[in-house]
């Protein structure tokens, strides 16, 4: 029988003549990315979802008065793009101030399907 040499290495230290190599497989993945969307209503004041914008996701003055008017004309509007416990964080913040100032702002998070 010929058995080579890493063959004769591993039978010395088992008690069979088979044995079982195990290998690790390095597979990384990119995590799963999450959009936080802004929907529009009819109360919200705009100065109010601006000031979000700017507070919450650290758009700049210009950005956010842009994304609350496209909101405000188009329905709604990508705030940030994010892992899912940062995505559920911004999504929490924007209804803990929205319901602190009586307003009905809708913010909601889907998936991502551009990143992979
Ligand atoms: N439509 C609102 C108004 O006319 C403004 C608004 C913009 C509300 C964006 C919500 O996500 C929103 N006051």
């Amino acid at each position: 029988m010929v058995v080579n040499k890493n063959q004769q290495n591993r039978d010395l230290y088992s008690d069979s003549k088979t044995s079982t190599v195990t290998q690790a497989k390095t597979k990384i993945k990119k995590p799963s990315m999450y959009r936080v969307v802004l929907l529009n209503d009819d109360y919200t004041p705009m100065e109010f979802v601006i000031w979000l914008l700017e507070h919450v996701f650290f758009l700049n003055e210009q950005l956010s008065n842009q994304l609350m008017l496209k909101v405000h004309t188009q329905g709604r509007g990508v705030c940030g793009v994010f892992s899912y416990d940062i995505a559920q964080t911004k999504q929490a913040q924007v209804k803990q101030h929205a319901e602190k100032n009586d307003h009905p702002l809708e913010c909601i998070i889907e998936p991502d399907n551009e990143t992979k």
